[in-house]
């Protein structure tokens, strides 16, 4: 599954790597990208291995609100 989540607080390559970096590690991740201008964290992921929740909740962790729409 293909999802893109908004992100208004990225405003770094700090950000980027820290929210690729908690993303990224886990498991059933198969890539993240953030793209700093337009604050947004694509991520491809195994629905049956991962829950949103627990995407989330990574970069929630990293001190980042995901803006739910
Ligand atoms: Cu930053």
């Amino acid at each position: 599954m293909q999802t893109t989540l908004s992100v208004p607080d990225i405003s770094c390559g700090h950000c980027k790597s820290s929210i690729e970096g908690a993303v990224g590690e886990l498991a059933g991740v198969e890539s993240v990208n953030v793209t700093i201008d337009a604050r947004t964290v694509d991520i491809a992921f195994d629905e049956s291995a991962l829950a949103m929740d627990a995407i989330v909740d990574a970069i929630e962790g990293q001190g980042y609100e995901v803006e739910r729409s």
